[in-house]
């Protein structure tokens, strides 16, 4: 017998926001190297430990190849079977068609998850469906996320996606909030090879200040590093507005020609001094006043902030209050700053600017985005009765049990439902209590464009890869389950079908109408990026405003009366007393989120599901290295083993997200053998930032004691 020949592939790497570039050689239908594309203009060759995982989710046995039914065994207890495709569409279909008919289009309750945004057949043909279903149920992780981000750039740049990058390779100074890229490999900023982008800021002379309570991997290699108590971080940055307003170092440049609403930012900050800050933060006044100064005096610099600035409970002041800093110091829009992108597929182009509060959410009260309501009301609309209750869920590429907060109360929801269908690879936490469960095929068998991240680079590239494998016979991409989906149930409800088109083909278009397109010298299409497998340069972020902006007028608007309002309900809440304890999440480089716990390479190695606690509070506590504690929050508690660490501030404990498995009915061999415990199920579903609706996952009040 012939040895099969081994074959190279380019290929992007879509599992997290930093968009490395692939070399991946195949032997027949086995993966046998991954490594990273050095000619990729963006990555250079930079990979993580995750990308060789890619191979593990290729081959997981665990991963479903054929939909899933659930049935209740002969002993009583739920169990899921292989079903055939059409058996399982049909399924699916008549489920919705029943609700929608019976009791109106909100009774479909829908959660898109994370990896929806990085598969883009998902993302190009989620409407194929939704357009049938214009529920006001829609939920998704962006509320567990970066939601603040969205509301902030619609208010003051005109569109939801017009968000400021920054420009790390050009700029001077940067100070970095409640992010922690070493680990996390950049969000809301796709920066592959952060690590020496970020040693190379502080070997030109440039400064790098980590704010956040953990000393964390990205903090160990900054300039300088100050903990901050969790959730406090608006009196940080509102004070330093204060300072630059109060020592005359507000300097937009240019942008002041563009610029509206400067003087009631001003009278807003002129009450919040350092002093007050210092109270709140534990950030001396003397370092927030330096730290003004320092942004004044830089030639370029950048003030950024990320998850942990954004899921807490001013997410939306906070990440108003870093825009105000990047403009009021002529920041924004200037190399070596933070700028919009200029991508090949433009997202902004024929998309809503986004909308917000049209509506509200039954239980709560609490506002919609972009037609979605936040997931931390996804519970009591699934069990308040009434007109617009969930009676039908459905989840795409989403584990909202491990990664909403109060995901337990969610568990046992999801459980009185009439019926659920979930689009997902894995019978995990969530999908369990599906009805239906339609498994895609695998990244490998699929080709890719990265249409969300272009967006978010620090450099304008352009990569399309097409498929590793042929899909095996009797399977279905992600867009060809919502394309038949969406067939079947507008047959049902006697609608007209929405036409479906290939990803690539739509790519293709939007890549031919965009700026690189038909109309310039690049002359970009698929076609041409097959050509060139490691990606298409096509240069630096450069300043694009006024003309980018889309606001009335191409203004930038500072004064955002909602913003302004929650500046008051800021400063009244930080009288009130402090939990003993405040909870934060964290990021492991071999995580994400909690998908890729079945994947043994990625797992071996030291234990990461332990509570981080500062060896003072344990000593205090009597406690040691691998003491069992209970963790009690509002709605629950969970029991963790306690790992001394002077990288956390003292009162500050952190146990990370995505953990929680080995739950009955659930099939993932590795995951379930390194199970450890949902934060979540500690995590409360009241606390959230009550401007935008988004989750406070981050400064959590909880108790501690030893289990007994
Ligand atoms: N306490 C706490 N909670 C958090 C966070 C935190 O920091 N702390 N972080 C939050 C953040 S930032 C996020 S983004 C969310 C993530 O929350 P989710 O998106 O709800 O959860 P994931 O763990 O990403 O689950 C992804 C699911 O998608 C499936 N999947 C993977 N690839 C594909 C695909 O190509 N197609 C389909 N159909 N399915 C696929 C996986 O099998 C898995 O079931 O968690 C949030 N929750
Ligand atoms: N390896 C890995 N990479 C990932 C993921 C993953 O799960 N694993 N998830 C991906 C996803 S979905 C996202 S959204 C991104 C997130 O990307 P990042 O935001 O860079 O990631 P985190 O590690 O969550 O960083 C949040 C930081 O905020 C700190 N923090 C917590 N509370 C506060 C606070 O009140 N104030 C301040 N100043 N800081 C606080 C935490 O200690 C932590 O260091 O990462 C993506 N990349
Ligand atoms: S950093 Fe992100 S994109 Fe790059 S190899 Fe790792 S998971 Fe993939
Ligand atoms: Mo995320």
């Amino acid at each position: 017998m012939t040895k099969p020949e081994i074959t190279t592939h380019h290929r992007v790497c879509h599992l997290c926001e930093a968009m490395c570039g692939l070399v991946i050689k195949t032997e027949g239908d086995t993966v046998v190297d991954i490594r990273g594309d050095k000619n990729d203009p963006l990555s250079r060759g930079h990979v993580c430990p995750k990308s060789v995982a890619l191979k593990d989710i290729h081959e997981d046995p665990d991963r479903l190849r054929k939909p899933l039914k659930r049935i209740r065994s002969k002993a009583g207890h739920y169990e899921h079977v292989e079903i055939e495709w059409s058996e399982a569409l049909d399924l699916a279909a008549d489920a919705l068609a029943k609700t929608i008919q019976t009791h109106g289009v909100d009774a479909v309750g829908a959660y898109f998850g994370n990896p929806s945004v990085h598969n883009y057949g998902m993302l190009t043909h989620q409407k194929n469906l939704f357009r049938h279903i214009r529920t006001r149920n829609r939920f998704s992780a962006t509320s567990v996320d970066q939601l603040p981000h969205h509301l902030i750039s619609m208010w003051c740049f005109g569109h939801m996606l017009l968000h400021p990058i920054p420009d790390v390779d050009r700029t001077h100074y940067f100070l970095m909030l409640g992010a922690n890229p070493i680990a996390s490999n950049g969000s809301i900023w796709t920066v592959p090879d952060v690590r020496r982008r970020l040693k190379a800021l502080t070997a030109r002379g440039g400064k790098l200040v980590v704010v956040d309570p953990r000393r964390t991997e990205t903090a160990e290699l900054a300039s300088e590093h100050l903990f901050i108590k969790p959730g406090s971080d608006a009196a940080f940055l509102l004070a330093l507005i204060h300072v630059l307003f109060r020592d005359n170092r507000v300097a937009p440049g240019k942008l002041a020609e563009f610029t509206d609403g400067l003087e009631d930012v001003h009278n807003a900050v002129q009450p919040l001094s350092p002093q007050w800050a210092s109270k709140a933060t534990g950030i001396e006044a003397s370092d927030i006043e330096r730290i003004a100064h320092e942004l004044a005096d830089a030639e370029t610099a950048i003030c950024y902030g990320r998850m942990g600035v954004s899921t807490q409970a001013y997410g939306a002041l906070c990440q108003w209050a870093i825009q105000v800093i990047n403009v009021i110091t002529g920041n924004f829009d200037k190399s070596g700053g933070s700028l919009f992108t200029k991508p090949a597929m433009d997202q902004i182009v024929n998309s809503s600017p986004g909308g917000f509060d049209r509506f509200r959410s039954r239980g709560r009260g609490l506002p919609e985005f972009n037609y979605e309501l936040p997931a931390a009301t996804m519970v009591e609309e699934i069990t308040t009765p009434g007109e617009g209750q969930i009676r039908l869920m459905f989840t795409g590429a989403g584990n909202p049990v491990l990664s909403t907060p109060n995901g337990r109360a969610l568990d046992g929801a999801l459980e009185t439902i009439d019926f659920m269908i979930s689009v997902d690879p894995a019978l995990n936490e969530t999908t369990r209590h599906a009805d239906v469960i339609l498994p895609p095929t695998s990244p490998l068998e699929h080709d890719h464009y990265d249409i969300g991240f272009h967006n978010l680079a620090i450099r304008n590239t352009a990569r399309y890869n097409p498929a590793i494998f042929d899909n095996p016979e009797d399977s279905l991409h992600d867009w060809e389950i919502f394309a038949e989906l969406g067939d079947r149930l507008a047959q049902r409800l006697d609608l007209d079908p929405v036409p479906h088109h290939a990803p690539h083909k739509l790519v293709d278009a939007a890549l031919k109408a965009g700026p690189y397109g038909s109309d310039s010298e690049w002359q970009l299409s698929i076609d041409k990026l097959k050509a060139n497998p490691s990606g298409v340069d096509l240069g630096a972020l450069e300043p694009s405003c006024p003309n980018r902006l889309k606001t009335p007028g191409k203004r930038i608007r500072l004064s955002i009366p909602e913003v302004l309002n929650d500046i008051t309900r800021f400063v009244e809440a930080t009288d009130t007393e402090d939990a003993p304890y405040r909870l934060i999440g964290r990021r492991h480089v071999r995580d994400n989120n909690s998908w890729m716990h079945n994947s043994h390479r990625l797992m071996k190695g030291k234990a990461r599901c332990q509570l981080l606690i500062h060896p003072d509070d344990a000593e205090r506590e009597g406690w040691n290295n691998g003491t069992t504690v209970t963790i009690q929050s509002r709605v629950g508690t969970v029991e963790s083993e306690i790992k001394l660490s002077d990288e956390m501030m003292p009162g500050v404990v952190s146990l990370p997200h995505g953990y929680g498995h080995g739950l009955a009915g659930t099939r993932s061999g590795v995951a379930n053998q390194y199970a450890g415990v949902s934060c979540n199920d500690i995590t409360d579903e009241q606390f959230v930032d009550q401007l935008s609706g988004n989750a406070a996952v981050n400064g959590v009040p909880v108790t501690l004691r030893a289990r007994i």
